[in-house]
């Protein structure tokens, strides 16, 4: 009778520490998070469930060629003519890329290896799996708390999709340094680092502190010397993502931030992006989850997602 007791006691003691070491936990995220405007995590590095959503994603991007189209061909363009383009870092919509013949299509790919080495794309973006499994990596129970913590409110998940992204020779759009402004006041994003981020393959760039420090604001790109001129690459301030694969960092993209362009090799990245519920009405989110993917999140989950997304049972 003694040991039962004893025994119930020591379970609620370790559930207790347990409860108390994720409080601490989220509590020190969240002061990173507000300090400097982006938190890493990174309790996936080395798991097995990391191991078989890459494997999933490699199958679907290289196999399936589950990625959209029309993309970006850097072989269809011609410096001297597309002048205008380069210098508006390719600044359009795929259909405005199409319409000046710089795109390929599906009907021009005929296996992953072809498309990559005729196009040469700088990116290739597939859109978010429909399954609990990658939903679930997005809404990572670890992360919830920081982001409510951090907006004061539950935000939506407004994005949600995964990109490969190439050597370039050019600067395509977020190459280049900006700020979001999917809303004034209200933003986070989480990137998912599906493979290993060094030096080499295209680390993601941001300056810490530029959520306050406005010094450079306005206008949708900041050229490298602005940048650098304040915020010199190596000071304290810059970071740079070589990071393992499992590293989820969360970060308010209010502040200056860019994708590094790999020199070899390619970077796989996920995006999330959490946003207050009324952006919607702004634009619908940007992805859609069937009803048995929903059936499949936990509680905390299911309140990021919006219903326009789930198709009514
Ligand atoms: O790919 C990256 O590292 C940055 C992406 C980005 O700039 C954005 O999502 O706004």
């Amino acid at each position: 009778m003694l040991n039962e007791a004893l025994e119930v006691l020591g379970r609620l003691g370790r559930a207790a520490d347990a409860g108390r070491i994720a409080a601490d936990e989220t509590r020190e995220k969240l002061d990173h998070l507000r300090e400097h405007g982006y938190v890493a995590f990174d309790h996936l590095v080395g798991t097995e469930h990391l191991a078989k959503m890459q494997a999933d994603y490699r199958d679907r991007l290289e196999r399936q060629l589950d990625f959209d189209t029309p993309t970006l061909a850097q072989s269809k363009i011609d410096p001297v003519r597309d002048a205008d383009l380069i210098k508006s870092n390719f600044f359009g919509t795929p259909a405005q890329l199409a319409a000046r013949g710089l795109t390929f299509d599906k009907s021009d790919i005929q296996s992953y290896e072809q498309a990559v080495r005729e196009f040469r794309p700088s990116t290739l973006t597939t859109r978010m799996p429909d399954t609990a499994e990658w939903f679930g990596l997005w809404l990572d129970p670890k992360m919830l708390p920081v982001i409510e913590g951090y907006l004061g409110f539950v935000p939506v998940l407004e994005e949600a999709f995964i990109r490969r992204n190439y050597p370039s020779d050019f600067v395509v759009m977020n190459h280049a340094w900006h700020r979001d402004t999917n809303h004034s006041r209200h933003l986070l994003k989480a990137f998912f680092f599906l493979n290993d981020c060094t030096l080499r393959n295209g680390p993601h760039h941001y300056i810490a502190g530029t959520i306050k420090d406005r010094r450079l604001d306005g206008g949708s790109y900041f050229s490298e010397e602005e940048v650098r001129a304040l915020y010199p690459a190596g000071s304290a301030r810059d970071i740079v993502s070589v990071v393992p694969a499992g590293t989820i960092i969360l970060e308010d993209t209010r502040g200056l931030h860019k994708a590094g362009i790999p020199d070899e090799g390619y970077r796989d990245l996920g995006f999330a992006t959490f946003l207050p519920p009324i952006a919607l009405r702004r634009r619908p989110a940007l992805y859609r989850m069937s009803r048995s993917t929903y059936t499949r999140l936990t509680q905390e989950q299911r309140r990021y997602i919006p219903p326009q997304v789930v198709p009514a049972s």
